[in-house]
C-alpha cells in the first residue's frame, strides 16, 4: 500500500518535497524538547493550500492519518507522530508567504508556515506591532501558534493567538478548503468556526492561512526588574501597575530564585542584576505611544509608590534597549537552562490570581515534603495567572529515572491543587498527547463528550492528528 500511496503523493508534490528516507525524516520526528519521538511513513512539504487539500483527500481515500507540523516547538507532543509508522507528517515550512499588509485595516494576511519572528519583523517594517511574542519565536510558525492558541509575554495587553486572529483558511478532513479569510472585527453569522479551529491542535482541520490583527508600534518601552518577598505583594504590585499604568502595562513576568539560580548555572552571563537571595524577581514592561519621558516618569512614580507601600524591596530600570533585552533574555533563558539541565516535568497552569498565593505556598510545601530534594522551577506570565510550575529532579539523580517513577504522582499533586483552585491544566501549551489522559477528569464528562462529538462530526474518519487532545 505504502508505495502506491507515496507515489500518488509524488503526483501532487515534487518528489523532493516527499521525504521517506529515515535520515531525512528524523529531524521532523522528534520535538524541540526531545520528549516525544515517533515514526512517520513520510514527511510531506506542501507549497500551497490546494496541494494540502489534495493530500488530505488522498489520505482519506487510503485511511492514512496526518500530523500537521509547524516549527515542532510545542511542549505536548501534538506535532509528533505515533510509533506505528503509518502516519504522515505535514510540515508547513514551504508555505511562508506574507500575502498582504493592509495599513488601513491594520491587518496582516499570511500563510501558515510563516515564522513568528519574520512576521513581527515585517509588521515593524510597516510601523506596526505584531504582538504575539514567545521564546520560540525564531522557529515556531503562525499555523502552530494558532493551532495551539499560543500565549507568551504580551497576553495581558493584547491577548493570545485567538484574540489576534480575524480570519482563517482551513483544509477540512474531507479535503475541502474553507475560505474564512475575513478581516472583520465584527461578524456574528452563526457558529464561530474560526474560534473552533484555533486551539484545536490540528485535530479538526489544517490551517493553511490566516488574517491577523496589527497594532501601532509603541514609541517607547521601559523595562524594570523588581524584587518581591512573597506572592501576595507581587499580586498587589500587579494590581498597582494595572491601576496606574492601565493599557501601558505590556509585561509582568515572575521568576523564583530557584529558576534564576538554574539559569545562572548554565548561562552565567544571565545572572540576575538584583543582588541577594530574593524569593521573587518580577520583570515589568511598560509601552507608550506618547513619549519616552512620559513612560519613564510614570514607571518611576509607580515604583516609588511600590517602595512606599513595601511591595518591593529592590528595583533596577533598564537604562537602554540593550539592557532591556538582557532582562528579557534572562527570563526567556529559564526554559533553555532547564533543557540543558536534563529532562524535567512541565506544568503549564493557570490559577485565578486570588488563589495564587495559597496555590504556591501549599503546593511548594506538599512537593518538598513528598519529593524531598526536588527543585521547583516556578516562573511565568504572572499577569495572566499563568505559572510554569516545572519540577526538576533532585541534584545527582538521573532525570529519566526520576521522572519514570515520579511523573504520575507529581502530576497528580499539581493537578489536584489546580482543581482545588479552579484553575486550568493547560494555560497556553495545549493538550497534545501529554495531557490526553487527564483531560476528561479536568473538563468534566459533559464538556469532554461535547468535544468528542465535535471531533466525530468534523473528522469522522479520525485522520486529523488522532489521539491528540481527545481520543474517539
Ligand atoms: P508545532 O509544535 O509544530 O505544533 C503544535 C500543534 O499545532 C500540534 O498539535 C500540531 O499538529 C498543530 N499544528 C501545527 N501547525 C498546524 C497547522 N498549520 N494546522 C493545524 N494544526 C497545526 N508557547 C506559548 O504559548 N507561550 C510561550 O511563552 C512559549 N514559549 C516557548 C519557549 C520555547 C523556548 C519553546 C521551545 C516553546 C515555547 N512555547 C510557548 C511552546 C510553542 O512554541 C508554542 O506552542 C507554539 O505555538 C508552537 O508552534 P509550532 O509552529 O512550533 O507548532
Ligand atoms: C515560557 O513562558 C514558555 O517561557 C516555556 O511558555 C515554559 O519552559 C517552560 O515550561
Ligand atoms: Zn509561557
Amino acid at each position: 500500500m505504502t508505495n502506491s500511496f507515496i507515489n500518488e503523493i509524488k503526483n501532487i508534490l515534487d518528489q523532493k518535497y516527499v521525504l521517506i528516507e529515515e535520515v531525512d525524516k528524523a529531524p521532523y520526528q522528534t520535538d524541540w524538547r526531545k520528549r516525544f519521538t515517533g515514526k512517520a511513513q513520510a514527511v510531506v512539504l506542501p507549497g500551497a493550500s490546494d496541494e494540502v487539500a489534495q493530500i488530505v483527500k488522498l489520505c482519506a481515500a487510503n485511511n492514512v492519518s496526518i500530523v500537521p507540523q509547524g516549527g515542532h516547538t510545542g511542549f505536548c507532543g501534538g506535532a509528533t507522530p505515533d510509533n506505528i509508522g503509518n502516519q504522515i507528517i505535514m510540515n508547513f515550512k514551504r508555505m511562508n508567504q506574507i500575502r498582504e499588509i493592509d495599513v488601513a485595516n491594520q491587518t496582516i494576511t499570511l500563510e501558515a508556515g510563516c515564522i513568528l519572528q519574520a512576521v513581527q519583523e515585517e509588521a515593524a517594517n510597516y510601523g506596526f506591532l505584531f504582538p504575539l511574542s514567545l521564546g520560540a519565536e525564531g522557529s515556531c510558525m503562525i499555523g502552530g501558534n494558532l493551532a495551539t492558541n499560543a500565549g507568551g509575554t504580551n497576553v495581558l495587553r493584547y491577548g493570545n493567538a485567538r484574540d489576534l486572529c480575524l480570519g482563517l483558511e482551513v483544509v477540512t478532513a474531507s479535503g475541502d478548503i474553507w475560505d474564512g479569510m475575513k478581516d472583520l472585527r465584527k461578524d456574528n453569522t452563526g457558529y464561530d468556526l474560526r474560534d473552533l479551529f484555533v486551539g484545536s491542535e490540528g485535530t479538526l482541520g489544517i490551517i493553511t492561512a490566516a488574517v491577523m490583527k496589527l497594532y501601532p508600534l509603541p514609541i517607547s518601552q521601559w523595562t524594570t526588574l523588581v524584587a518581591t518577598d512573597n506572592i501576595a505583594s507581587t499580586i498587589a504590585l500587579l494590581n498597582l501597575f494595572q491601576k496606574r499604568a492601565t493599557s501601558l502595562l505590556t509585561g509582568f513576568e515572575m521568576m523564583t530564585q530557584e529558576s534564576l539560580d538554574l539559569n545562572e548555572k548554565h548561562f552565567p552571563q544571565m545572572a540576575n542584576p538584583l543582588q541577594g537571595n530574593l524569593p521573587y524577581t518580577v520583570l515589568i514592561e511598560l509601552s507608550d505611544h506618547e513619549s519616552e519621558t512620559h513612560v519613564r516618569q510614570l514607571l518611576e512614580t509607580i515604583l516609588e509608590e511600590a517602595f512606599e507601600a513595601q511591595l518591593i524591596s529592590d528595583a533596577v530600570i533598564a537604562s537602554n534597549l540593550s539592557q532591556a533585552n538582557t532582562f528579557w533574555q534572562m527570563r526567556e533563558h529559564i526554559t533553555l537552562a532547564q533543557a540543558e539541565e536534563g529532562a524535567n516535568l512541565k506544568h503549564d497552569i493557570t490559577i485565578p490570581l486570588s488563589f495564587l498565593d495559597s496555590f504556591i505556598s501549599e503546593t511548594d510545601q506538599l512537593m518538598r515534603e513528598r519529593f524531598p530534594g526536588v527543585r521547583i522551577i516556578n516562573f511565568g506570565h504572572l499577569g495572566d495567572g499563568n505559572l510554569h510550575y516545572n519540577i526538576a529532579p533532585p541534584l545527582g539523580i538521573d532525570p529519566r529515572f526520576f521522572n519514570e517513577t515520579n511523573e504520575k504522582p507529581i502530576r497528580e499533586l499539581v493537578y489536584g491543587q489546580v482543581e482545588r483552585c479552579k484553575g486550568s491544566i493547560s494555560a497556553e501549551h495545549g493538550v497534545g498527547q501529554l495531557k490526553l489522559d487527564g483531560l476528561r477528569a479536568h473538563k468534566g464528562e459533559v464538556a469532554h463528550e461535547l468535544m468528542k462529538t465535535l471531533k466525530r462530526a468534523l473528522d469522522p474518519q479520525n485522520i486529523l492528528n488522532p489521539n491528540k487532545v481527545v481520543s474517539i
